[in-house]
């Protein structure tokens, strides 16, 4: 008897273990996932614009983060008398930069401005989920459009709007990027910096002035007008350039938006420490020159800065850079190091052949000498304009520090064979021209005798300069009196070095 009783009493126990384990199970998938980290508080994002970057995350656990985004269509500059139409995140190309933490559950809150003439969305390549977010954003003119999404996967994303037509909506600037650190953070630098590239496609050429309206033709055919960082020529030249000090680690995130082309992206006078490619967390390559990033990817890019200089970033497709505006600068200060750089420390007139090298084709020398001052003149425009106009200038007026004036110019005028021998020999060192000092290099010009002469009879009698002519024989009896103009000396280095 009381052995069934103790069966049954045993049974019974065993089966509401198995009850209650079920239940708690239960409970756990359906009320907990705590696959995921608990969320602890709420905050609500800080946005930045472009080269800015918001502040390193320091919380050690998961949060409620809530985005505020608006897109609003623009008109600004695009380059100096070129104005765009652009349809924007938070008003500025690129989109502001959004950061959150890994294990954050982000609740997006999509508004579309009401002067908008179009609906707009958001794919963020760091949401899992339906197109990225796209579908549940779709926002028209003066609503808001709310979505969360769970931080599944640390990196860098690029986000853009897929509204249709997609490809115009992110060829207006529709892009932005969304950083998730790593739960561990990312090392630590001194400086962080936000730039995103961007091709631009206008009806109108490069530089063509006025309010430039988008050209889908030129956008199918990959054929931009700009290629730029930061939404415009020159955003980050000159006093916008950004800086940092010798000494100083520095990271940028780098973004593209396309629509169409990779970027090669290079910082001329630098070289990447750690590049982190394809926006993942790993750094994954040492000491890189150039890094692919394609439409719609991004990396992060590390480097100390041990002298200092203006460092250019490019697309190293070099025309984007100088043809189309893809280029910035970073500006570093600090104490030179010639350890590592000397910056220019000699520049001497380099004669191969003991003079400028002959390069006179029978045709040219076959040519009837010029006599006459009218002949010399002519001849000498010809020539000035093929060969000296580049560095003195159309009217011989030299650029200010770097290349003399021709223009009343107290030192060409003051002695007829010198001047023979600067332009057949080169000129190197210190001289002074009007009370001005100039130390700089000018080559020899591989120039005959007959356009020696008219050049010079030209430049000494023109941006106001008067004087007699320079004949053929001038220039024989001057060249065979060859004595380097200005011996050509060690120069010092100067005391200011710049890099590249
Ligand atoms: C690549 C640039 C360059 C070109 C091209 C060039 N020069 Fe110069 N030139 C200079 C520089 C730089 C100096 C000053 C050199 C120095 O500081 O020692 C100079 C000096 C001179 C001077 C003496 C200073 C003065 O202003 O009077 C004369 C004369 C002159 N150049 C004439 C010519 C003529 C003529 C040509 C064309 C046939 C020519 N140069 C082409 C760069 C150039
Ligand atoms: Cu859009």
């Amino acid at each position: 008897m009381s052995y069934d009783i103790g069966l049954k009493k045993v049974l019974w126990w065993k089966f509401s273990i198995f009850c209650s384990t079920l239940l708690v199970l239960s409970a756990t998938s359906a009320f907990t996932p705590n696959f995921y980290d608990p969320i602890e508080g709420e905050e609500t994002a800080i946005l930045t614009s472009a080269p800015t970057v918001p502040p390193p995350i320091t919380r050690k656990h998961a949060t409620k983060v809530i985005v505020n985004l608006e897109t609003k269509e623009v008109v600004k500059r695009m380059a100096d008398g070129v104005e765009y139409t652009f349809w924007t995140f938070g008003g500025d190309v690129p989109g502001k930069f959004i950061r959150v933490r890994e294990g954050d559950f982000v609740e997006f809150h999509l508004s579309n401005h009401p002067s908008s003439k179009m609906p707009h969305n958001i794919d963020l390549h760091a949401v899992t989920g339906q197109g990225g977010g796209a579908g549940a954003s779709l926002t028209s003119p003066g609503h808001t459009s709310t979505f969360s999404f769970r931080c599944m996967n640390p990196g860098l994303y690029v986000y853009h709007c897929a509204t249709a037509p997609v490809g115009m909506h992110v060829a207006n600037g529709m892009y932005g990027l969304i950083l998730v650190e790593p739960k561990e953070g990312l090392p630590k630098v001194d400086k962080e910096f936000y730039v995103m590239q961007g091709d631009f496609y206008t009806k109108g050429a490069y530089g063509e002035e006025g309010l430039q309206p988008f050209s889908m033709e030129k956008a199918v055919l990959e054929h931009p007008d700009y290629v730029v960082f930061n939404g415009s020529v020159g955003s980050m030249v000159g006093d916008n350039a950004l800086r940092a000090k010798v000494g100083e680690k520095v990271r940028i995130y780098f973004g593209n938006g396309g629509p169409n082309l990779t970027s090669s992206f290079h910082v001329i006078g630098e070289i990447f420490d750690k590049v982190y490619t394809e926006g993942g967390v790993k750094a994954n390559q040492e000491q890189v020159q150039t890094t692919l990033v394609p439409p719609g990817g991004s990396c992060m890019v590390e480097f100390g800065l041990e002298v200092p200089a203006t460092y250019i970033l490019v697309d190293h497709a070099l025309l984007r850079a100088f043809n189309k505006g893809c280029i910035g600068m970073l500006k570093v200060e600090g104490p030179e190091n010639k350890e590592i750089y000397t910056g220019k420390q000699n520049d001497v007139v380099y004669l191969p052949e003991g003079g400028a090298i002959q390069t006179m084709d029978d045709e040219v020398s076959k040519r009837p000498a010029p006599v006459t001052k009218a002949e010399l003149m002519a001849r000498g425009k010809r020539v000035f304009e093929a060969n000296c106009m580049a560095c003195h200038q159309g009217s011989g007026e030299g650029i200010a520090n770097v290349f003399p004036p021709l223009a009343k110019s107290d030192f060409l005028m003051a002695d007829k064979n010198r001047s023979i021998q600067i332009v057949s020999k080169g000129l190197s060192g210190s001289i002074k021209v009007n009370g001005k000092t100039f130390n700089s290099v000018m080559p020899a010009q591989a120039l005959n005798n007959e356009d020696i002469a008219s050049v010079l009879t030209y430049v000494r009698n023109s941006f106001g300069n008067s004087g007699d002519i320079v004949t053929v024989q001038d220039v024989v009896a001057g060249r065979a009196s060859a004595v380097q103009p200005t011996p050509t000396t060690t120069k010092k280095p100067k005391a200011k070095s710049k890099g590249k």
